[in-house]
């Protein structure tokens, strides 16, 4: 990382801070980061916080929903021109419609902008009068995050780490039957590039289908408009030598533009000037496809999470320009599926798997905390008699319509029991089995004033925000 790039990141976040017209009228901008892989919950979390912040009858955690502070919130246009707006309606009204259902993978990056009319109770509220503050929330596909891990890899070095972890995995043999047709130190070809570049994305496709976390680059399972672009057109070699003209040289080339050009704007324009991050982790998800998931979870979000890097000089926090993420939320997604008496012990899981994520962001002093939380809270609980026993289960509507009352098992209090054998590359979980349920979003019938229901959104806004309304 040179100066020049760092220079870069300072330009462009004065420039940036100089365009918004409201910045520039002194009204307060929170811009929150949610950030979190494929299927993490990212657009659902969005979508039910939007609704939940406009119609607060469900956010009593939220102080100043709850006393009133909140005057008013509403949808603004968003800063940013040339970013697609969030398409908040169409995501709620596909969760809370006649017939509710989840929303589309998210393929492309959009934004939204609610803004808070806010004037606290009592003589210094009176003394102040009412005030506004903006909300920036930005939207993503998850595939691309895991790009983040790559900015501070050598192509050879990323190639090394790749070839050692891919045997095995869904359409890796075709692909490594390809290479070994091949010579680095061979002058580049097209067609060779071409046809190697196809295989190595046909078979991250195919791991990714299988459950696996870590498959980047992301572009290459969602290239957007870049299908086909030399950027796109890589794949990693065995080490060997690269000699000018070689097709070594060139995949290194197309990797490094890969990440100059996709990867670092891709970043600096939605990432920077994060003030509060969430960072979304479907646990149980990763739990309930046993142990290797839950370990290629936890070794990708370390991967994401290290190029924050809070308080030292990473790359990101360069681009950031000296500014730094106050808080950081860590939440395991889809609670709804577990009876609140397991939610502290996913919690604690939670914990446990970004460990070394929260360690570092606690000593940079940013303020940190776990939860477990449903941004759209689908079940209800309910409790089942079982063998002169009663089980805490969940009850809600599956994906085909039938209802279902289901019991996911029961997690361990001590999450090392679940990842230490993650770990050590167990192939399955000794003593229990985790099952999980695809529910379809309940059917509602929401009040005026109410949004959709949830778990601990209010707790989550409040620790996000809260001290901002
Ligand atoms: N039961 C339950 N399921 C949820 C909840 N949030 C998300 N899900 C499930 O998780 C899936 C993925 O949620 P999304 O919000 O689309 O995930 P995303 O992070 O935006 O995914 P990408 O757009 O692919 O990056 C949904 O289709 C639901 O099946 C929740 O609060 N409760
Ligand atoms: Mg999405």
């Amino acid at each position: 990382m040179g100066i020049g790039d760092i220079a870069d990141g300072l330009a462009r976040g004065i420039e940036g801070l100089g365009a918004t017209v409201s910045e520039a009228l002194f009204e307060p901008v929170i811009r929150l980061g949610v950030t979190g892989l494929s299927r993490a919950g990212k657009t659902v979390f969005i979508t039910s916080l939007v609704a939940n912040l406009l119609d607060r009858g469900r956010m009593p955690a939220l102080t100043a929903a709850a006393n009133g502070a909140i005057r008013a919130a509403y949808l603004q246009p968003q800063p940013d021109d040339t970013v697609p707006r969030f398409d908040f309606e169409s995501h709620l009204a596909a969760l809370t419609g006649p017939d509710p259902h989840w929303p589309e993978g998210t393929r492309a990056v959009s934004e939204l902008r609610v803004s808070f009319r806010v004037q606290p109770s009592g003589m210094m509220g009176n003394l102040r009068g009412a005030r506004t503050v903006h909300l920036d929330i930005v939207d993503y596909p998850g595939e691309w995050l895991l790009d983040l891990s790559l900015m501070d890899r050598s192509y050879d070095d990323w190639s090394a780490d790749l070839l050692a972890r891919m045997a095995g995995r869904p359409g890796a043999e075709a692909f490594l039957a390809q290479l070994a047709g091949v010579d680095r130190a061979a002058a580049h070809d097209e067609t060779v590039a071409r046809a190697l570049a196809d295989a190595f994305a046909a078979h991250l496709q195919a791991a990714r289908a299988a459950g696996y976390s870590d498959c980047s680059p992301g572009r290459f399972l969602l290239p957007g408009e870049l299908a086909g672009s030399p950027v796109l057109t890589f794949a990693p070699l065995p080490p060997g030598e690269s000699p000018r003209g070689s097709l070594g040289r060139e995949m290194g080339r197309r990797f490094a533009a890969y990440k100059a050009q996709v990867v670092r704007p891709f970043f600096r324009d939605h990432f920077a000037r994060i003030d509060r991050q969430i960072v979304l982790v479907d646990v149980l998800g990763a739990i309930h496809a046993g142990p290797a998931a839950l370990e290629d979870l936890r070794r990708s979000m370390a991967g994401v999470l290290r190029a924050f890097r809070p308080g030292t000089a990473g790359w990101l926090t360069s681009l950031l320009g000296g500014r730094r993420v106050e808080r950081i939320l860590f939440a395991a997604t889809k609670a709804d599926h577990l009876h609140h008496a397991q939610h502290a012990r996913l919690t604690a899981i939670t914990s446990a798997l970004l460990r070394e994520a929260k360690d570092r962001a606690d000593f940079a002093g940013a303020r940190t905390m776990a939860m477990s939380i449903a941004a759209l809270r689908a079940t209800t609980e309910e409790t089942l008699p079982h063998q002169g026993r009663s089980l805490d289960a969940v009850r809600g509507t599956l994906l085909d319509g039938r209802q279902a009352a289901f019991y996911p098992g029961e997690l361990p209090a001590d999450p090392a029991q679940l990842l230490a054998p993650a770990r050590a590359g167990a192939d399955r979980w000794l003593d229990a089995d985790y099952a999980i349920m695809s529910f379809a979003p309940a059917r509602l019938q929401l009040k005026p004033g109410e949004g959709p229901p949830h778990i601990r959104l209010d707790r989550a806004a409040e620790f996000l925000i809260g001290d901002r309304l």
